[in-house]
């Protein structure tokens, strides 16, 4: 370690008063999922546009997760949506994934792109319909089952563009009617998460438009009911952070979904607007961390961190490894916070101390300590150059144009 590296982490200890050991091995835990549906076509409703060198199936697209991992170390399994990465044969994705270092995470039910399901899906008034969604549901927990996957995240479509086209209490029971069956066929393993949204594609009600309601289905259904925060779902100016302390503190936060709000959806790259957004949301997680409660320490480290994103202009695989290094980003900073001095500070009711202690850490330059870490992980220290100086791009192109959408 050259001297300016070593001098560096002794300000950092010095400074911060954390331990850098901790630091680092709290570094080389974290782990982001990646989605599948990062990897394939994607748009917006306007224009789709077509990428050479994305992949034409399921197999492929965990080939190019698996790259991702490669030079991040930081992304080990995969998020799947059914029935964009439907395969006749469950246990051969999982193969396929467990001989490129992966595994399957998070299946994701998708209730919003048939015909039948315009109206609403286990909302929906017809009740063969809500039948067949929930039987849609089943099936995911039968494909969770075959993929050794731990969790169900759950986004509804459901909500209605217009006063008085649908009964919303009515629609609010039905939820929690198909809910409570696939709660009902989880194994004690299994949790399901369940996503909010406050609009789109329906934008008169949505639902399950907040984390109130969600949080609410999750305390009827029971323990394996988590609330899933998808960052890009709140009205302007929610306060996320608050959110995923409240949630915490009730044992309820499953997981996220990381993307840009100024989307209001999965497109835009995490933190590549509002760093400081998702570094107070590891300030709260990390503050819980710290807690005597053993409850709230389980709860912290069962946290599921996804990426949810579809790029629509950049090139795939650089545009997923931008966005896991801006989530570790603000996680390392997010380390350096000293929780003691915080609390003295707002204590002493000093309000420029206690929010001086916190900012100081997003202040400080990360990128040293990452390397290193990476350094001793047998990592590359720039994952990003490390992906781009390889020649997995130019091998891809042989796929051609038109791959697989999403
Ligand atoms: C919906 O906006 C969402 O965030 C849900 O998580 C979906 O599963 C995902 O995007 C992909 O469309
Ligand atoms: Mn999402």
């Amino acid at each position: 370690m050259s001297d300016k590296a070593y001098q560096l982490f002794e300000e950092i200890q010095q400074a911060r008063g954390v331990q850098l050991d901790v630091v680092k091995e709290k570094l080389k835990q974290l782990q982001i999922e990646t989605p599948s549906w990062g990897y394939g076509d994607s748009g917006t409703r306007f224009k789709v546009f077509q990428k050479t060198g994305v992949p034409r199936n399921p197999f492929e697209k965990l080939e190019d997760a698996a790259q991702v991992h490669k030079v991040t170390g930081l992304c080990s399994s995969v998020a799947i949506h059914i029935p964009w990465d439907k395969v006749d044969d469950y246990g051969q994705l999982r193969s396929h994934a467990e001989s490129l270092g992966l595994k399957i995470g998070a299946i994701n039910p998708n209730l919003f792109q048939e015909d039948d399901y315009m109206l609403g899906s286990v909302t929906n008034a017809d009740a063969a319909i809500r039948k067949k969604a929930t039987e849609h549901l089943l099936e995911c927990v039968d494909v969770a089952k075959e993929t050794g996957s731990r969790d169900i995240s759950l986004w509804f479509a459901d909500g209605t563009n217009y006063p008085g086209q649908g009964h919303i209490r009515k629609r609010k029971q039905w939820m929690l009617e198909s809910l409570q069956t696939m709660y009902n066929a989880l194994t004690p393993q299994m949790r399901m998460l369940i996503e909010y949204k406050a609009f789109e594609p329906a934008f008169y009600h949505t639902d399950i438009a907040d984390w109130g309601m969600a949080f609410n289905y999750a305390l009827k259904l029971g323990p394996q009911a988590q609330v899933l925060v998808d960052t890009g779902h709140h009205l302007p100016g929610a306060n996320i952070e608050h959110i995923v302390a409240y949630l915490i503190d009730e044992q309820r936060l499953g997981g996220f979904h990381f993307n840009s709000y100024k989307y209001a959806d999965d497109d835009l790259i995490v933190g590549a607007i509002n760093p400081y957004e998702l570094f107070l949301i590891f300030y709260q997680i990390l503050d819980a961390a710290g807690d005597s409660d053993q409850a709230i320490q389980d709860t912290v480290s069962n946290i599921a961190y996804m990426i949810d994103q579809s790029h629509n202009i950049e090139q795939k695989i650089p545009a997923m490894i931008r966005s896991v290094l801006n989530v570790q980003t603000q996680y390392a900073k997010a380390l350096l916070i000293n929780h003691a001095e915080v609390a003295e500070a707002a204590e002493r009711g000093d309000v420029l101390a206690a929010e001086d202690a916190v900012r100081q850490a997003f202040e400080f330059d990360v990128t040293p300590l990452l390397r290193a870490v990476r350094e001793e992980q047998g990592l590359p220290a720039d994952p990003m150059k490390a992906y781009l100086s390889s020649d997995y791009a130019q091998q891809i192109t042989a796929r051609g144009k038109g791959g697989a959408s999403w």
